[in-house]
């Protein structure tokens, strides 16, 4: 093939990203994608505001900050969480946490307080940065478990002195005193002294733990280390041609989720493009931010597309400068993609595939191939240092992919994750003999190495690119005082592009004697989706409905058989 082999360096993520003169000028060549630096040029730009930092500020204020955690006695054993949306203050928390050589952890900002307790004690995060308008979630959190604690000298603000001082001012009460209690980060930094250099042969150690149910079960912690990150972008910059120096690149997906993380936050830093940052994906915001910077490319999940081919308001703003957009997260259809080609011929999709596990992608579809017809729909050929293998489930053997078999998708290679943190019997499950990781999915190969995604074997739903894990829901579901049993799947909704959350459910007996009339019925669905809405993330709740049922298929081991109840909401759509 014409994709040159990576070059894969041993180093921590910050140094790999702030490279020191030395190790540059002896690797220049090597470092393929390493213009010189424009030190001028704007980073990251806060898309709300216009503010910027330059890529010499970023490197500058992440030494800054891990000097004044460094004071504060935080020590790169330890583990940090960062709670907030993307900010650029989020950016300088996690450059900072990585420039000290501690782990940072990214907590989804949608979290209630038990999610993110779950997260903050699994992860043994022993500091952490908060947005202000998530406080009451994160001390909520900390309220609900006396034997877990993070010191209010351990707990920082993400925000900017100023708008610490606009809170202190025009806050509410509440507001008022927290900001007497806690610092920001800006508040930490130091000049004087540079952190310690971060050792050769540290590059397996632990950089992020961020939380992915894998196959089964509640979140877990996978542990990327450096060198999954390094060795991740290094490919990404070999085969995934679209973003480059002159790119403006938009990152509304969450920095809490590895697509947002590795390839709106590290991968542009790489190549010195301009990333636009949004807290999160709002349509205005989003043609506001496309005109005001000439936006050249975004990165995406399908229900944004929904968005944005449903949009009244495209036409009032100047969107040419977008080239195109990478999809990725969950299933793109070929119907969706022609509809948004069709309606926005400029934009060129193409579409990635990948895990929290493998850091994230595997896959990914050249904007050029995409073009090509009959690549509609398919996530591309494996990028350079993974390897794929597509399994028989049942018999184990490598399937033929030549007679259009299908089989689940392995993977190896230096992004795919250490392991699940402090889970052995976990990480176990996932990994086969050779270092095979198995993702879940199930894969076809076209003659011509591309890639498509058929199915999924795996406990999961996802919502407009979120994770929602069934067993999280179910459990949650059977404290219901009136609930007996529970089987949660996911349905597919056409018109938002995603899946949707539904529960069946057996109600305690007698308790459908009271349902005489489709009414009573409604009301009681009704009542259980709004209580689960006050329990849960926003993306977790039950939006695909609440049937109710005489019992819950199970194989005999107990296990739940959500693909007969798939196939009854098959045919439940048809009737
Ligand atoms: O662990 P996770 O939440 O991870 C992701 C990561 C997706 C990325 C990241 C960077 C990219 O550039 C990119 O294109 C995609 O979502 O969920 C992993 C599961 O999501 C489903 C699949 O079931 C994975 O096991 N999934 C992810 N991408 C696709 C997908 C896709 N393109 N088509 C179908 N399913």
């Amino acid at each position: 093939s014409t994709i040159p082999a990576p070059h894969l360096p041993r180093m921590s993520v910050y140094h790999y990203l702030f490279p020191f003169k030395k190790y540059k000028s002896k690797h220049r060549t090597r470092f393929l994608y390493y213009p010189d630096p424009n030190l001028e040029k704007p980073s990251f730009i806060d898309g709300l505001t216009g503010r910027f930092v330059t890529r010499a500020q970023v490197e500058e204020q992440s030494k800054m900050l891990a000097t004044g955690l460094k004071i504060k006695g935080i020590e790169r054993t330890e583990v940090g969480c960062v709670f907030g949306m993307n900010s650029l203050e989020w950016i300088n928390a996690c450059f900072g946490v990585q420039a000290l050589g501690a782990v940072v952890s990214p907590a989804n900002y949608a979290y209630t307080p038990d999610e993110l307790l779950h997260q903050l004690r699994d992860s043994t995060s022993s500091f952490a940065f908060v947005q202000p308008a998530l406080l009451p979630t994160f001390l909520k959190a900390l309220e609900l478990d006396p034997k877990y604690s993070i010191p209010d000298n351990r707990i920082f603000l993400l925000c900017t002195k100023a708008e610490k001082e606009q809170l202190k001012e025009k806050g509410s009460d509440a507001e008022k005193g927290w900001m007497e209690r806690f610092q920001c980060s800006e508040e930490l930094w130091e000049k004087s002294g540079t952190p310690k250099r971060f050792q050769d042969g540290m590059e397996e150690r632990t950089a992020y733990l961020c939380y992915s149910s894998g196959t089964t079960g509640r979140g877990k912690g996978v542990e990327t280390s450096h060198h999954n990150v390094t060795s991740q972008v290094q490919a990404l910059n070999c085969s995934y041609e679209p973003i480059k120096y002159k790119d403006v690149i938009l990152a509304m997906l969450p920095f809490s989720h590895i697509y947002g993380l590795t390839v709106t936050l590290h991968q542009p830093l790489t190549v010195n493009g301009t990333v636009v940052v949004l807290p999160r994906f709002d349509e205005i915001a989003f043609l506001k931010a496309v005109e005001r910077f000439k936006v050249t490319w975004a990165l995406v999940v399908p229900p944004m597309l929904i968005a944005l081919l449903n949009s009244s308001n495209v036409s009032k703003y100047d969107i040419s400068t977008i080239r195109g957009f990478m999809s990725g997260a969950a299933p793109l259809s070929s119907d969706l993609i022609q509809a948004f080609e069709a309606k926005f011929p400029h934009i060129k999709m193409t579409q990635g595939y990948g895990l929290t596990e493998t850091t994230p992608v595997s896959n990914v579809m050249n904007l050029k191939e995409a073009q090509e017809k009959g690549r509609n729909g398919k996530i591309g050929r494996i990028i350079p240092t993974y390897q794929a293998r597509l399994v028989d489930q049942e018999t184990g053997r490598d399937v033929e992919p030549s007679k259009g078999e299908r089989g689940e998708l392995w993977l190896r290679g230096p992004s795919v994750m250490k392991g699940y943190w402090r889970n052995e019997q976990a990480t176990r499950e996932v990994f086969a003999e050779g270092g095979w990781f198995k993702t879940g999915d199930v894969a076809m190969m076209d003659k011509e190495g591309y890639f498509s995604i058929v199915d999924r074997v795996k406990e999961l739903i996802k919502y407009k690119g979120f994770q929602v894990p069934p067993a999280e829901l179910e459990a949650l579901l059977i404290t219901h005082p009136d609930i007996a049993d529970v089987g949660v799947i996911g349905i597919h909704s056409k018109e938002q592009a995603t899946e949707l959350p539904r529960a069946y459910i057996v109600p305690k007996s007698g308790l459908s004697a009271s349902f005489t009339t489709p009414q009573s019925k409604m009301e009681f669905t009704n009542k259980v989706q709004e209580w689960v809405a006050g329990k849960v993330a926003n993306h977790k709740r039950l939006r695909g409905g609440v049937v109710l049922v005489d019992v819950i298929p199970k194989s005999p081991s107990g296990k739940i058989l959500r693909k007969d109840l798939r196939a009854r909401a098959v045919r439940e759509e048809e009737e």
